[in-house]
């Protein structure tokens, strides 16, 4: 594998969570595959659990790793092209860009929707810019549209904990004060398109997601009846997708935030969400508390899905 921005670069998605499943039997079969290889990891937004596990999965592999936070000690960069530079920002992105690709072997990206275009954003003029000029295969630490290392914990995750062959997963959008990227709820759309799960997303009118990301998924404008025997609740908030709203939060409606009574409508369903979370706005204290929250396990398969994309990067160098 070159690159790992969506689904499809896994390939045979069953393999993929093979790979993972041997993975994580022994995160430290691998040691010699990463050997004097150098990950570079740059974030452009702020990070917790895939600076860490991604981190802590280079390290299992062996690898040497770079941590740059564009936003801190780096100077500031340029994006658009033609600007005349008299403003703050000392350096452009494309001088940037191939200089990183020189200290390293592989680079990871973090790069959020800015919702200031949402042609920039949809085509992930960031990320492509990093595949284009960089020279090193770059894989998607969340990018503008996609999260594909949450989604691929998540989905490890269900198959870990799923009771039936083909669970009901539930997406629903929940509350929450500020505007969100679409990537998390693309991306995870996508991957349970990729699988032959029972997928249905929820949300209030005007959250309507892209339809390339929602495929074949059934959408439901009553929360309540969406979660009706439901094995897994995911929940998630976004900012609106649909123009002309794109980016924009129209309602903070917090009779949709994830509750005891809720989850009661459920399969007995788990509780999922990628973090970070916001507590009685998404999720009550009393469902991310409860036996049914598999929060911490969803957040510890982060460390398997950035090991297997990066295994299967290092393969591909030699
Ligand atoms: C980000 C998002 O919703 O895309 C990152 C989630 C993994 N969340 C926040 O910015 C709070
Ligand atoms: N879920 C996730 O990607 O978390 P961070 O934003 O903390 O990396």
């Amino acid at each position: 594998m070159r690159n790992f921005t969506c689904v499809q670069d896994l390939g045979d998605l069953k393999q993929a969570l093979r790979e993972a499943f041997e993975i994580k039997k022994d995160r430290f079969q691998f040691t010699e595959l990463g050997k004097n290889k150098t990950l570079l990891m740059v974030f452009f937004n702020s990070s917790l659990r895939t600076r860490l596990s991604t981190q802590k999965a280079a390290m299992n592999l062996g690898m040497n790793t770079i941590v740059l936070d564009v936003n801190q000690g780096a100077w500031k960069l340029e994006t658009e092209r033609g600007v005349i530079m008299d403003g703050d920002k000392s350096e452009h992105l494309l001088e940037a860009i191939p200089v990183m690709g020189c200290y390293c072997d592989v680079i990871g990206v973090r790069s959020f929707a800015r919702f200031e275009s949402k042609e920039d954003d949809y085509t992930e003029k960031i990320l492509n810019q990093f595949i284009q000029y960089s020279g090193r295969p770059v894989f998607s630490m969340e990018a503008a549209t996609r999260h594909p290392l949450q989604s691929f914990a998540d989905l490890i995750t269900i198959e870990e904990y799923k009771k039936t062959e083909r669970p009901k997963v539930v997406m629903t959008w929940a509350p929450h004060p500020k505007a969100l990227p679409q990537a998390v709820p693309n991306s995870f759309a996508e991957w349970m398109n990729a699988t032959d799960y029972e997928f249905v997303i929820t949300h209030p009118e005007g959250y309507e997601l892209d339809p390339k990301f929602v495929g074949h998924a059934k959408v439901e404008y009553d929360q309540k009846k969406a979660l009706e025997g439901a094995d897994f609740v995911y929940a998630k908030n976004w900012a609106a997708y649909k123009d002309p709203n794109y980016g924009k939060v129209i309602n903070m409606d917090r009779s949709w935030t994830v509750d005891t009574e809720k989850m009661a409508l459920t399969n007995n369903a788990y509780f999922m969400h990628c973090l970070p979370v916001r507590r009685n706005m998404i999720v009550t204290d009393d469902v991310i508390e409860s036996p049914q929250s598999i929060v911490i396990p969803e957040a510890a398969n982060r460390e398997i899905s950035a090991q297997t994309v990066l295994k299967k990067i290092l393969e591909g160098l030699r």
